[in-house]
């Protein structure tokens, strides 16, 4: 399908995603088709075209060659849309009740057209303005319970997944992730941002050698454990949700990593809102509990009933797989509270707190929460002995 007039990359306006559109007979002939752009992330151009009439939609997402946080001074791969188009697929035949469905992909353009999901908000803004979703921790956990089992060397044909790791070989995208998560808030780097009166705060960070001890060991275990296809960037703005469906969109960071990656962002996502505010812990605790025993749940049943391993059945060897998850994710969760609180990328949930003294106060709070997860997730066993860890920073 010649969808352009030019062979070359260019950025899409919102006339173009409809000339688009209407080339790839997406919508009924006579249909009249609006568009905006809606995309709100730090990397890419989304447009949502929907036809006026009977209010069907689409997805048209564009990785743009810079990273949009930052603007034109930080080139960044368009490569990342074959990624994620590639991730978003491998995903949606995993775990399809929770991936959109992708209809197009075109590598020239960095294009990705998918399932319109305005029926749904982002879990960060829906949560943030106290919607409830009741389902978003157990489904987020058969999700990573299935792509992290059927992406491993468990779950999949092991030389199958050699070839699918070579295929998510994604530098950039984890130099992002090496620079912002695990290293420069704990070094004095140009890219963070914090409030001044958290200062004394973040240089004592800098300072704290056994912290960055364990945050080195993290950012080894990020850069060489391929045990699983990641997601790499799993927060609350990744994931679509209402109170009965939930969807995980934007996996152009995947690639194969520790599989606690995931599962730590998803943790740390959710503490953000008892962290910001006291009196969500409850609901917060009620997510943290129903996720970690859903997803051993759902992982055990496929460790027990598809294992490609012939040595999986070796006593203590399960045992010793989840123990490692949970203390990996929790290290991770430490660094991602960090680092959205004084790197480069904030969240809305700490930002938005309109009250200057309480939103230092949450933020240190967070910080405190952050240095005990990275330094003592080994001596924390039990999701129960997590929460009480949660409820004496609070
Ligand atoms: C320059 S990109 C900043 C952050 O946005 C993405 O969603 C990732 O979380 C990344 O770390
Ligand atoms: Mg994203």
């Amino acid at each position: 399908m010649t969808l352009f007039t030019s062979k070359e990359y260019q950025p899409l306006t919102e006339s173009l995603a409809v000339t688009l559109a209407v080339k790839m007979r997406i919508f009924s002939e006579n249909a009249v088709l609006s568009c905006s752009e809606i995309g709100d992330g730090n990397l890419n151009l989304v447009f949502r075209v929907t036809d006026s009439v009977t209010g069907q939609g689409i997805i048209i997402k564009q990785a743009l060659p810079y990273a949009k946080v930052v603007g034109e001074s930080w080139p960044l791969t368009i490569k990342r849309a074959k990624i994620e188009a590639d991730a978003l697929k491998i995903f949606g035949k995993i775990a399809p009740d929770y991936v959109p469905v992708v209809h197009f992909t075109d590598d020239v353009f960095a294009i990705t057209v998918m399932d319109d999901l305005s029926h749904l908000s982002i879990a960060r803004t829906g949560l943030i303005r106290g919607d409830k979703y009741p389902l978003l921790s157990k489904h987020l956990a058969e999700y990573l319970a299935r792509t992290l089992f059927y992406t491993s060397d468990f779950g999949v044909n092991q030389s199958e997944k050699k070839e699918l790791q070579r295929q998510f070989i994604n530098p950039e995208l984890c130099k992002i992730t090496e620079d912002l998560i695990f290293t420069d808030p704990f070094i004095d780097a140009p890219t963070n941002s914090f409030e001044p009166e958290l200062r004394l705060a973040v240089e004592s960070i800098w300072k704290d050698t056994e912290l960055i001890f364990h945050v080195a060991l993290l950012k080894k275990s990020f850069l060489t454990e391929g045990e699983a296809l990641l997601h790499g960037d799993l927060h609350t703005g990744s994931i679509f949700a209402s109170s009965t469906e939930t969807k995980v969109i934007d996996p152009e960071f995947a690639f194969y990593g520790p599989s606690g990656f995931d599962i730590g962002q998803v943790i740390a996502n959710l503490l953000f809102q008892a962290l910001a505010n006291k009196e969500k812990l409850p609901e917060v605790q009620e997510h943290l509990e129903i996720f970690w025993n859903e997803f051993v749940i759902h992982y055990s049943e496929l460790w027990n009933t598809e294992n490609q391993e012939p040595l999986a059945s070796t006593p203590g060897f399960y045992d010793a797989i989840l123990q490692k998850f949970f203390h990996d994710s929790l290290g991770f969760a430490g660094c991602e509270l960090i680092r959205r609180t004084i790197g480069l990328a904030h969240v809305a949930d700490l930002d938005s707190i309109q009250n200057h003294e309480q939103r230092l106060l949450a933020k240190q709070k967070t910080l405190e929460l952050g240095k005990i997860l990275i330094k003592t997730s080994k001596e924390i066993h039990s999701i129960n002995d997590f929460v009480k860890v949660v409820q004496r920073i609070m």
